[in-house]
């Protein structure tokens, strides 16, 4: 079975967009580093089509330093101004305002031409949820103006935030798509915390996990887990093996001294989302030309916990529109 997770507030959010759009003049886009393609969510296309374009592959500390520039070099090849950030931090957040700058330069001359001068630059922050998008306004801004938090949903309404005389930023609440076509991208997205954990088979999560590091950090698994190179096949029963293994090490055991599956596979991930395992990339711009292929082969079996689907329908507050101010 497949899974989704597209709640009422989402479709609300998205519909708000929609309306928001028109006084747009660039929308940034916020993708997390180390999945810059899944993270990607292809409804903004439709929604900011013919806007200045911006993506910030945040959580750049988190991710593989081999790849960073790699993705970068990627987005800009199609067009997009790109910049990698660490939000948190606040590293590489004060190139973002000449990388906007330049993204509008041609409104700007418009609006030259007509005898407008210095009308702000509006620009919305869009992404899926927990990429980000608060914590680097309140990095851009330089102070905090709007709430963050480790799990996603946390951005319900929208709001305007003023951060100059010559900029207005829009935060929005983190959106995902109604439908995913490959199913791993719903697997990342789970992976690095986009998707509520309660819809999710833990143990399918830590085999596309455990599959990525095989191919690519095998290394990992021998220094983290003392899994030296196993001879298991390319798929989740192989690493269904390589989870056995894990939890037969880190004495994750049932009564019977069975293997305990299921801490295991929480173990790893947590490992994985606290950097324990260093580092990671988990999709790379050289894959990108099989997209297709990969798609078509990728249709997992994923079992879900649809019991607990109802109660992540969130209603969004209807709130009116809060510009704040800031001093830049
Ligand atoms: N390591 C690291 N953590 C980050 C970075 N940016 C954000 N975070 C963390 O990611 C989590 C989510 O951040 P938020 O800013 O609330 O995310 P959001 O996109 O606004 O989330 P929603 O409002 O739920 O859609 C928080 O725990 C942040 O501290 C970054 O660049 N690096
Ligand atoms: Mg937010």
């Amino acid at each position: 079975m497949n899974f989704q997770w597209y709640p009422g507030h989402m479709a609300k959010a998205k519909r708000m967009m929609q309306e928001d759009i028109k006084l747009i003049d660039v929308v940034i886009e916020l993708v997390d580093a180390r999945i810059p393609y899944s993270s990607k969510n292809p409804d903004i296309d439709v929604l900011a089509k013919n806007k200045s374009r911006v993506i910030l592959l945040n959580k750049c500390d988190m991710s593989d330093q081999r790849y960073n520039t790699a993705w970068k070099e990627y987005f800009e090849a199609k067009g997009y101004f790109v910049a990698l950030v660490n939000s948190k931090s606040g590293s590489g957040v004060k190139q973002v305002q000449d990388i906007v700058n330049k993204a509008c330069e041609a409104k700007i001359e418009r609006d030259r031409r007509k005898g407008i001068l210095n009308r702000p630059v509006r620009a919305m922050i869009v992404g899926i949820p927990n990429v980000g998008k608060s914590t680097f306004i309140n990095s851009f801004v330089g102070k905090a103006s709007t709430k963050t938090g480790n799990k996603p949903g946390v951005t319900k309404g929208k709001q305007w935030i003023r951060l100059s005389k010559f900029t207005e930023l829009l935060d929005t609440p983190g959106i995902l798509w109604p439908k995913f076509e490959d199913q791993s991208v719903g697997l990342r997205l789970a992976l690095i915390g986009s998707i509520n954990d309660n819809i999710i088979d833990t143990t399918n999560l830590s085999l596309e996990l455990i599959m990525i590091l095989k191919k690519h950090y095998p290394e990992v698994l021998t220094n983290r887990y003392g899994i030296e190179k196993v001879e298991v096949e390319d798929n989740l029963k192989g690493a269904s093996k390589v989870l056995e293994k894990i939890a037969l090490k880190r004495s994750c055991l049932l009564k019977g001294g069975e293997p305990d599956m299921d801490r295991a596979a929480n173990m790893i991930i947590d490992d994985f989302r606290s950097i324990k395992l260093g580092n990671i990339t988990l999709e790379f711009p050289s894959d990108m030309k099989d997209k297709a292929e990969v798609s078509k082969s990728n249709k997992k079996e994923i079992k879900v916990n649809t019991e607990n689907v109802k109660t992540d329908i969130i209603e969004v507050e209807e709130k009116t529109e809060d510009v704040k101010t800031v001093e830049a």
